[in-house]
């Protein structure tokens, strides 16, 4: 099976992704299997910019197919935000707890139906070689929660509550939150786009062995 490196220094969406993309046909590898550091900084204003460059800078260090995610939560109450900047939201070094006290303290005084939210999740595709990249991506909407709540997941999934569900994201257990998510809607999404790319490498494999009386 060819490899696929998945771009990511966060525990969590590396979990997440694993099991998203199990049977996909590749090899699935991490940075930390192949001894690469990739650089933290994410310069992109957007989802789409930063997705891009996490996935480039991941096919040419290792030379391999890349996949990268660039995501986050967007309140609107908040105009959008923290947004492409979740991970930094109140500084890198910020714990969830402080960020949870600063979102739900300026949202204290919001009733239900000014909660609302969204998680967004774009995933570039690169190929070593190629500027080229191919971007999926999904949203999941819900409410700020009132008050943290759960284990699961990672990251703002305690205070991201879905209606439908009852329960906030952190509460899911993990089966669910990969049908629901952001993330696993968008690499639903990619799975066709990973198939084709492998039956375009064994097309290519297939003309290269043939003498070249036959190619063509
Ligand atoms: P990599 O760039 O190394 O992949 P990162 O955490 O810096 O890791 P992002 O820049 O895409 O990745 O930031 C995404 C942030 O958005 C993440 O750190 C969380 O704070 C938040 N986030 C994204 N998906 C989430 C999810 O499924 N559940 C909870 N929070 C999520």
């Amino acid at each position: 099976m060819p490899r696929l490196l998945l771009a990511t220094n966060n525990p969590g969406k590396l979990s997440e992704f694993e099991r998203l993309l199990a049977g996909c046909g590749w090899d699935v590898v991490t940075t930390a299997q192949l001894n690469l550091t990739l650089p933290d900084d994410e310069p992109g204003e957007t989802y789409e910019e930063n997705a891009k460059i996490k996935a480039l800078n991941g096919a040419r260090a290792s030379s391999l197919v890349t996949l990268a995610d660039d995501s986050g939560l967007e309140i609107d109450a908040m105009d959008g935000g923290p947004g492409a900047r979740s991970a930094r939201f109140l500084g890198a070094d910020a714990s969830y707890e402080e960020r949870f006290a600063r979102i739900l303290g300026e949202m204290a005084e919001l009733p239900s139906e000014k909660r609302w939210a969204r998680f967004r999740c774009v995933i570039a595709l690169a190929e070593p070689g190629s500027e080229e990249v191919r971007l999926c991506e999904d949203e999941v909407r819900g409410l700020i929660a009132f008050e943290p709540r759960g284990e699961q997941g990672f990251g703002y999934d305690p205070i991201f509550y879905l209606p439908e569900q009852a329960r906030t994201m952190a509460e899911l257990p993990s089966y669910m939150k990969d049908v629901i998510s952001h993330r696993g809607r968008a690499t639903a999404r990619v799975r066709p786009l990973l198939k084709e790319l492998l039956y375009e490498r064994e097309r290519r494999a297939d003309t290269a062995d043939r003498p070249a009386s036959q190619a063509g």
